[in-house]
């Protein structure tokens, strides 16, 4: 759990890109510490002492914050009809690449914003502007996953349409993002063949709390030890309600049924 792992949820950045937001060429970023907020944290803070509790209490505090900010979001997006997706994976699993190449294909289909998160660097959301859609970076610093709270800031940015769809690419991990609610509908863990077919065992929340898994570079199956009826097995095992997609963002094999899957959302 990250408040007690050290990772500073509120120090993030966002910067903007995209065409409302890159005059003359500048990103346009700032910091998010505390302090400054149009909107309240409405949580008063117990500081009674009860021996041991106090990791346990953080951790139920940070939640409920989160929670309370996911409400809000979910809110948003119900209003307006957009579709929120959660992408999460270990690092390097392809989520970028799956955003790259769902960009281009669907371009024209729907309006399609971008949120990019990362502890560092804009290297992902340059690489989704470049798509033409409408990105926004938050840069976690130390954090290791993305909140609510993040989210919602970043929206501020992007100004979303009604009906849109707005993916959001989580930090790399497959251990804090499973327990921020961020406000989405749908959640998508993306795992690939190099990881090992045991992923769903030993990260259940990330699959548990998922209701796609994309199972990804489909095309290195014959050069890995990586057992595709196991891996499904072992994912519904954790989430029988789990579907499950095989593809190839390097090959674009098993694509279309992504697709089909988002066009039913
Ligand atoms: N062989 C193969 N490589 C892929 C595939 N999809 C992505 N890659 C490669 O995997 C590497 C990581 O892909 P990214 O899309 O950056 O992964 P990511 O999940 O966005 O990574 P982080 O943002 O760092 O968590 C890149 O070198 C991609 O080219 C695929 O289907 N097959
Ligand atoms: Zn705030
Ligand atoms: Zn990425």
């Amino acid at each position: 759990m990250c408040s007690t792992c050290g990772c500073d949820g509120d120090g993030h950045v966002i910067s903007h890109l995209g065409q409302q937001d890159q005059a003359g060429g500048q990103l346009h970023s700032h910091t998010h510490g505390h302090g400054h907020h149009d909107h309240t944290h409405s949580l008063a803070k117990s500081h009674e002492h009860h021996p041991g509790s106090r990791v346990v209490q953080v951790e139920k505090d940070v939640l409920y914050e989160n929670n309370l900010l996911a409400e809000r979001n979910r809110g948003y997006f119900e209003a307006k009809e957009i579709l929120a997706i959660n992408l999460v994976s270990s690092p390097g699993s392809g989520k970028t690449t799956l955003l790259e190449r769902t960009l281009t294909d669907l371009q024209g289909d729907a309006d399609f914003f971008v949120i990019e998160g990362d502890q560092q660097t804009t290297l992902d959301a340059d690489r989704i502007h470049a798509t033409g859609a409408k990105v926004v970076q938050i840069n976690t610093n130390k954090g290791c996953h993305l909140d609510a709270h993040m989210v919602m800031h970043a929206m501020q940015g992007l100004k979303l349409s009604n009906n849109a769809v707005l993916f959001i690419e989580n930090v790399g991990n497959l251990v804090c993002p499973a327990m921020f609610d961020l406000g989405e509908q749908e959640r998508v863990v993306i795992m690939s063949v190099t990881e090992g077919d045991d992923k769903p065992l030993k990260y259940p929340d990330m699959f548990h709390s998922s209701s796609l898994c994309i199972i990804n570079k489909t095309d290195l199956l014959p050069y890995v030890p990586f057992d595709i009826e196991k891996a499904a097995a072992n994912a519904k095992r954790v989430n029988p309600s789990l579907e499950i997609i095989e593809v190839s963002c390097t090959t674009g094999e098993g694509l279309s049924q992504w697709y089909e899957w988002l066009q039913s959302k």
